[in-house]
């Protein structure tokens, strides 16, 4: 069965490298999904990116996501991370493994983005490394799915 792997980028994300490198880096959403595809195919599984600045469009590809063909989710909620009960309840929704990602590290940013509404009911969360939390939380999830 082939392993394909949802991503969910969140508000804002389209900004990536246009605005804010010093946080967030210089890479462009799009450079971020592609080298995620080419560690997708090195692991033997596939990528699909999707970014939203509205929760429910993120909220309706997470309910869909698994008669969609995806076996997991890897999501970064940007803002929506310490605001959002629909976001969290989703994601509990859903039967299908979640990792959350940050790239910067949210503990040691404002007190505000100290919490997280989804932290408890996804697998785990990888924040601070940039773009390659995504790629921590990709290789994390396929050794969960294992
Ligand atoms: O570190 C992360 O990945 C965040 O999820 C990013 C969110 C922030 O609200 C979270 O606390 C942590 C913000 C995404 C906004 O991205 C921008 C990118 C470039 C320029 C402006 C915003």
């Amino acid at each position: 069965m082939l392993t394909r792997i949802l991503i969910l980028h969140g508000p804002n994300l389209n900004l990536l490298g246009q605005r804010e490198p010093d946080v967030y880096g210089q890479q462009t959403l799009a450079d971020i999904n592609e080298s995620l595809s080419l560690l997708a195919i090195e692991l033997d599984a596939e990528i699909d990116a999707f970014q939203s600045n509205h929760e429910g469009d993120l909220i309706d590809r997470i309910h869909t996501a698994k008669n969609d063909g995806f076996i997991g989710i890897i999501i970064n909620p940007g803002g929506l991370t310490h605001t959002s009960v629909a976001l969290r309840d989703a994601i509990s929704s859903v039967d299908l493994p979640v990792i959350e990602a940050h790239l910067s590290n949210i503990h040691a940013r404002e007190s505000f983005r100290h919490h997280s509404y989804v932290a408890g009911v996804v697998v785990g969360q990888v924040s601070g490394f940039g773009a390659m939390s995504y790629q921590l939380a990709l290789r994390g999830l396929l050794a969960h799915l294992k």
